[in-house]
């Protein structure tokens, strides 16, 4: 019935004949409209409008979620955790530069606006919080845990990864010391030699067992009820590994690699473990990192169960610049030929960086951002040619935390000239991934929520969305779609989408920019 009150914490209502208020369910119609392109017999193009309609379900009971990393204390697990309590307590801190208060700066979800539609009257745009925009979950209300092959407890993980301020962390101390992570799995071949030393807190075995994955479910299933929560979301936030070989027969099929796995076969990695056993209990597994933790016969297990995974790789400083940028440079019709981009840091991440084959799992990761816009572009690249791009990455211990990313575009403009742009980033590392983190869990969270049928087939099931979530491609660098499907690595366009995937679900049109009422009167 479309006069169920909205919740108090729900910030508007659409009216519409095709949104309906249950108490607890939202209920829309949205018709989805794209165009299909075809050629004719004489190779020219067809456009043609197509319309499908969907039913979408938004369920509004926001449940009770705990957040579970792994690594967890490493340096986004501490910082994500101390950002976090900062928040629900509303702690405030001194620093050189004056009092700072908590905050979710660089957090889409809790930092942004989108419009909601114009004002009639005054013809001015009313803007909402993202966060406003479907019945979310709240950051500060997570309950947080992990692992990490470290024991340290989060207090002293904390002072060790030398991100905070001193009078922040004095502030958050207590809570963070009664923070242990739980023991892991650790398989020295799969992340830098030098990460050895502070591997203390293992679960025994050195390589893939199904004893591991049953552990790992066991561990959120016990988290779980020492919580009383509703729903746990689990995100590597671990070292980068080194990429998985993909072995036909051990890791190309859900069977095989269920099979590897209890063969103990080593070519099985930490996260993948992770990942399976995430799968296996239906709870959602994100991939912070650049590896390929989701080897074919990963995807295929989480499709078979309907389980949600997400990866690869937080899109924190340097990349969302260039996703952002690239996009922009080609679309104003600059042609852009190289992208020198250099980076050293100090922190641990460096440092398991700093060995040749985890390196190489970053320089993927950091190397196919711009594909799909070169591609898009056949008026400036010809089939299969793209700009040079180099992606070095370099150990400097002094820096810490404090990530220096330079990076050079040069592009071909009018006529023969060049233009070069040279860019300067430096940031905290940590502080730019932990408001990602939180995206990523109330984003995949949330799409535990929404399911969808065909509103020409109102008998059907309601189903959820594909197992693959490629909505969170804004918070990645390597964005992980479902089989055969394209990747979007356009800034603006990932943001699009997962704007106006939300808007669909409460029956809302997609954010248009054409303002037609300021420009048709
Ligand atoms: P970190 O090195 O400080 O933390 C990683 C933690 O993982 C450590 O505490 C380590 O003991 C633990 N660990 C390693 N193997 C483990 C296992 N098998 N099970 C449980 N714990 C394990 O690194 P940081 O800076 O926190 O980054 C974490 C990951 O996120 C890295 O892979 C990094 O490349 C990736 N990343 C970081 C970004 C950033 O801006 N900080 C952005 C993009 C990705
Ligand atoms: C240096 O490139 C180390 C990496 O872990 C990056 O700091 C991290 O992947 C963030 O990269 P970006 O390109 O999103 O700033």
């Amino acid at each position: 019935n479309n006069s169920a009150s909205s919740p108090s914490s729900e910030l508007f209502t659409v009216s519409s004949p095709n949104v309906t208020y249950t108490d607890n369910e939202i209920l829309s119609k949205y018709t989805y409209r794209t165009t299909s392109v075809t050629k004719d017999a004489a190779g020219k193009y067809v456009a043609t409008p197509k319309e499908t309609v969907y039913d979408f379900k938004v369920d509004r009971k926001v449940p009770k979620v705990g957040m579970m990393l792994v690594g967890w204390g490493g340096n986004n697990g501490t910082t994500v955790t101390a950002g976090i309590i900062a928040n629900r307590r509303g702690l405030v801190w001194e620093t050189r530069e004056g009092p700072r208060a908590a905050n979710y700066y660089g957090s889409v979800i809790m930092g942004s606006t989108m419009k909601l539609g114009t004002d009639p009257v005054t013809k001015q745009e009313v803007n909402i919080p993202f966060h406003d925009v479907l019945p979310m979950v709240h950051p500060n209300d997570l309950v947080i845990g992990g692992w990490d092959i470290s024991s340290m407890n989060l207090a002293e993980a904390m002072d060790r990864a030398a991100v905070l301020e001193p009078t922040l962390k004095a502030q958050v101390k207590k809570e963070l010391a009664q923070m242990v992570p739980l023991p892991s799995i650790y398989y020295p071949d799969f992340i830098a030699a030098n990460q050895e030393d502070r591997a203390d807190n293992l679960i025994p075995g050195n390589k893939a067992s199904m004893a591991h994955v049953e552990k790992i479910r066991q561990d959120i299933r016990d988290f779980k009820q020492q919580n009383g929560l509703d729903k746990v979301i689990v995100q590597w936030t671990a070292n980068t590994e080194r990429y998985a070989d993909i072995i036909p027969g051990v890791n190309d099929t859900a069977d095989n690699l269920l099979k590897a796995i209890e063969q103990g076969h080593e070519e099985v990695s930490p996260s993948t473990v992770f990942a399976v056993a995430c799968i296996l209990e239906n709870t959602p597994f994100i991939n912070g990192s650049p590896q390929n933790t989701f080897v074919p016969g990963a995807i295929d297990l989480a499709s078979r169960h309907g389980a949600f995974i997400g990866g690869d790789d937080f899109k924190s400083g340097q990349t969302k610049m260039k996703s952002a940028l690239v996009d922009f440079l080609i679309n104003a019709g600059i042609k852009l030929t190289s992208i020198a981009s250099y980076n050293h840091l100090g922190n641990n991440d460096g440092k398991n960086l700093s060995s040749q084959r985890q390196f190489r799992s970053k320089e993927i990761s950091k190397s196919n951002v711009v594909d799909d816009m070169v591609e898009a572009n056949s008026v400036l690249y010809k089939k299969g040619e793209h700009p040079d791009h180099t992606v070095v990455i370099k150990y400097m211990p002094a820096v810490g935390d404090n990530k220096r990313a330079l990076d050079e575009y040069y592009a071909e403009i009018f006529l023969g000239g060049h233009q070069t742009i040279s860019i300067f980033n430096v940031c905290e590392d940590s502080l730019l991934a932990s408001p990602l983190i939180i995206d990523l869990v109330v984003v995949a969270e949330m799409m535990t929520r929404i399911s969808w049928k065909l509103s020409a087939q109102p008998d059907s099931e309601y189903k959820g969305f594909h197992s693959v979530l490629s909505i969170l491609s804004y918070m990645l660098k390597a964005p992980l779609t479902p089989p055969g499907t394209p990747v979007v690595n356009a800034l603006a366009k990932q943001r699009g989408a997962l704007t106006n995937i939300f808007r669909a679900c409460v029956g809302l049109e997609p954010e248009s920019d054409m303002t037609l009422e300021h420009k048709l009167f």
